[in-house]
């Protein structure tokens, strides 16, 4: 009997991934199943960086092969800003310590896993949602501050749009396509963990106004969460995407619709892929790094004052 248990992910999102090949005379118990070429992601395609140029990888300072120490994805919104899901860093478990910056290093600019070779960047300071909910994955957003800024040159390393200008009561609608990438697992059954970044054109199941994702009921938090899959082949991220990009294209410009955030199973017919909302973040994102917020787009608030609904509010209620 020959039995190799590889680990895959030191910080992985929802507990340790295992990978494991265990034959027993010769038989093969369990592998990697389903390597047929259209599994990627889950029903993706291998894509080069240049694709997808705000793919970062989020991996754990004290493990040297990228593809051992990558255990979520992220989202480069500027040099110096990184956003991924809180999920990734704050465990809410007391035989688990939250991530600190020291724990955590990021690689931008390349395609394949422990094979390209790109410089790590420390972090000097992870920002979780402080009502991230372990229990509820509501608020499942988190910064990271860059210690050394990436080094942003067009092709390989790119900030994604955030929706400043989009109106978070109707995008993204319905059925808006989106792109999710990631070196997360590629088998809905099995670990199989790609070393090549994979992507699959999904789409956006839950218009901002609507109540209900798929089977989850109460769980999906519509103002705080979407939902997005493409539900006929089966594509959907999965485990080790968690943190990474749901881009969608806005007026021609790549904007980040959401960031993978939990699912039951993965590519599962009756439970989509969720997602973080990113439109509800846009101030909380902008308190912590304010040079991200486009000035153009913030709301104006007329002689400098209470934005107007606060200005209505205050006339409402006052004595006369
Ligand atoms: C996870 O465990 C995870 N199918 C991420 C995304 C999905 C499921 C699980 C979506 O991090």
């Amino acid at each position: 009997m020959n039995l190799t248990v590889t680990q895959k992910g030191w910080i992985a999102t929802l507990g340790f991934v295992f990978t494991a090949t265990l034959s027993l005379s010769g038989h093969v118990v369990a592998q990697s199943a389903n390597d047929s070429d259209d599994t990627r992601i889950i029903n993706g395609k291998p894509v080069n960086i240049t694709a997808v140029p705000w793919q970062i990888a989020i991996v754990g300072a004290y493990y040297s092969s990228d593809w051992v120490a990558q255990s979520c994805g992220g989202s480069i919104l500027s040099a110096n800003w990184i956003v991924s899901a809180a999920h990734c860093f704050v465990f809410g478990s007391d035989y688990r310590p939250d991530a600190e910056a020291s724990d955590v290093e990021i690689v931008a600019g390349i395609t394949k896993l422990g094979v390209d070779v790109a410089p790590r960047i420390q972090v000097s300071e992870i920002i979780s949602h402080p009502d991230y909910d372990p229990a509820s994955t509501k608020n499942d957003i988190a910064l990271l501050k860059l210690a050394t800024p990436v080094n942003l040159d067009g092709s390989t390393k790119k900030a994604i749009a955030l929706p400043w200008s989009q109106s978070a009561a109707s995008w993204p609608a319905k059925n808006t396509p989106a792109t999710v990438s990631g070196w997360g697992n590629t088998s809905s059954t099995e670990s199989d963990y790609p070393i090549d970044l994979m992507a699959a054109e999904i789409d956006v199941l839950t218009s901002p106004s609507e109540t209900q994702c798929g089977a989850y009921g109460d769980m999906y938090l519509p103002e705080l969460m979407l939902c997005a899959a493409e539900m006929t082949v089966g594509k959907d991220a999965c485990q080790g995407d968690s943190g990474g990009p749901l881009a969608s294209q806005a007026s021609g410009t790549w904007t980040l619709a959401g960031i993978v955030s939990w699912g039951i199973g993965c590519a599962n017919p009756e439970y989509p892929g969720v997602y973080t909302r990113v439109t509800t973040y846009l101030d909380w994102i902008g308190q912590h790094a304010p040079e991200l917020v486009d000035e153009e787009n913030e709301e104006e608030t007329p002689g400098g004052g209470l934005p107007i609904w606060l200005l209505y509010e205050a006339t409402q209620s006052a004595e006369p």
